[in-house]
């Protein structure tokens, strides 16, 4: 090859093979909760890493492991398996004090040796207690109806990164005069916006110091990491949190979550170049639920209550986060084909049909109208999509 890329049509040398893999993609494909903890679970045992690439302790996720149900929230669900390791990726944004309880809670459970297996990008963002105080504040807001957030100080987060006043795990590693002024003009900033809002900013700091000394061993490179275990041909498998449709670009907009839960944010979350990735699992679950506020063209309680609440019940449709119950609908096949179009998926995985077992008649949702007419697009807009017929 010449220096500008073009072949001078000297004879080239073969690229030596190198045993390398690709990533395999497990992604919501509805609004959430379709089970993806609990097929990360069953692929995990089978791989070297897995990793978590968006999203923060807002996720909730489920596996039940010889009878004992373990919730993760910020930690993948391949934590629990004493051969892999878990990444948590530049695209997370971290609660700290959150992610030392649900450790201690899932320690209570069983498990263990978890400081060996994890690993955190010097590049996430620290989600603190103020952003949470700020997302329950924003909801209460009069003039605004809330989206229905989980409080866990997501969207402000992802908000400080973007105005680009958000601190980092290797801000908060690094100089602490540093980090101690940047969180003093964060915490300053809020209150000036939300004279309500109360910070501790000394004791605060205490606290964050004790926190940088007991993560600095878990925090690495992980673009690094990465590259060089998919070179060296270590089976990766990226955890999506939230769904597709709780995309902040792709999802029923502003009633999404503030990261891209579809397949980019693997890249973005990860560093991790598009040709790696290999499979992408769909989780489908055999109905539709959402959690939080916004349109649902086939939910069931507009419809049929009885069949909702049945859903809800027999599926045992609460957050696993906040608690919250699950909104119930019939499964949408118009809206997986929205979610394919964005994610690509090689394969699907079907989750919960054993719900449906008790049912007659199960209906699915093969197409809308709008305003009399058969739409052959997502509407983008949210009155719209409230407005469908299906
Ligand atoms: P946020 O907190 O800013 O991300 O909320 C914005 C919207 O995203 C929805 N969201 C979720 N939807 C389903 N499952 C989630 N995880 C938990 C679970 C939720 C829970 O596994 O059950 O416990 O309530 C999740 N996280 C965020 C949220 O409801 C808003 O509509
Ligand atoms: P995630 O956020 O996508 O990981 O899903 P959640 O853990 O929030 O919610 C899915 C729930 O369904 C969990 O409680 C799982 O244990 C449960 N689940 C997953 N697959 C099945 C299934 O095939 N049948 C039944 N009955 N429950 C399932
Ligand atoms: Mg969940």
């Amino acid at each position: 090859m010449s220096v500008n890329g073009l072949n001078n049509g000297s004879p080239r040398k073969r690229a030596r093979a190198e045993p390398e893999s690709k990533v395999t993609v497990i992604l919501g494909a509805q609004w959430g909760d379709e089970g993806k903890g609990k097929v990360v679970d069953m692929l995990a045992a089978d791989v070297d890493v897995v990793c978590r690439c968006q999203g923060g302790n807002n996720a909730g996720h489920t596996v039940v492991i010889n009878g004992v149900e373990y919730d993760f929230h910020l930690l993948p669900s391949g934590i629990i398996h004493p051969k892999c390791k878990s990444v948590i990726g530049n695209g997370v944004v971290i609660h700290l004090p959150g992610m030392f309880e649900e450790i201690e809670k899932n320690e209570k459970k069983g498990l263990k040796g978890w400081q060996d297996r994890l690993i955190i990008s010097d590049r996430a963002h620290l989600v603190f207690d103020m952003h949470q105080q700020v997302d329950g504040l924003q909801e209460q807001e009069n003039n605004r109806k809330g989206l229905g957030t989980t409080k866990k100080g997501i969207g402000p987060t992802y908000s400080s990164k973007a105005i680009r006043n958000g601190i980092r795990i290797g801000d908060l590693l690094g100089d602490y005069n540093h980090f101690s002024k940047k969180f003093q003009e964060l915490a300053m900033m809020y209150q000036r916006m939300f004279p309500s809002l109360k910070v501790d900013i000394d004791a605060e700091l205490i606290r964050y110091k004790e926190f940088a000394e007991k993560i600095r061993p878990l925090v690495f490179d992980t673009v690094c990491f990465l590259d060089k275990s998919l070179r060296s041909g270590k089976k990766v498998l990226v955890e999506g949190a939230n769904a597709a449709m709780l995309d902040i670009d792709f999802g029923t907009y502003p009633y999404v979550t503030s990261s891209n839960c579809s397949v980019g944010g693997v890249c973005t979350g990860l560093g991790i170049p598009p040709h790696r990735i290999g499979e992408i699992i769909g989780v489908v679950k055999a109905y539709t639920t959402r959690v939080g506020d916004g349109p649902f063209p086939t939910e069931l309680p507009n419809v049929s209550k009885d069949i909702g609440d049945l859903l809800q019940s027999r599926g045992a449709e609460i957050g696993v986060t906040t608690k919250r119950k699950r909104r119930c609908g019939w499964l949408d096949v118009f809206l997986l084909k929205y979610t394919n179009m964005i994610n690509g998926y090689t394969a699907l995985c079907v989750t919960k049909l054993d719900i449906l077992d008790t049912l007659p008649e199960i209906k699915l949702a093969v197409g809308y109208s709008l305003r009399g007419k058969k739409i052959d697009y997502f509407p983008s807009n949210v009155s719209d999509l409230a407005a469908v017929e299906v």
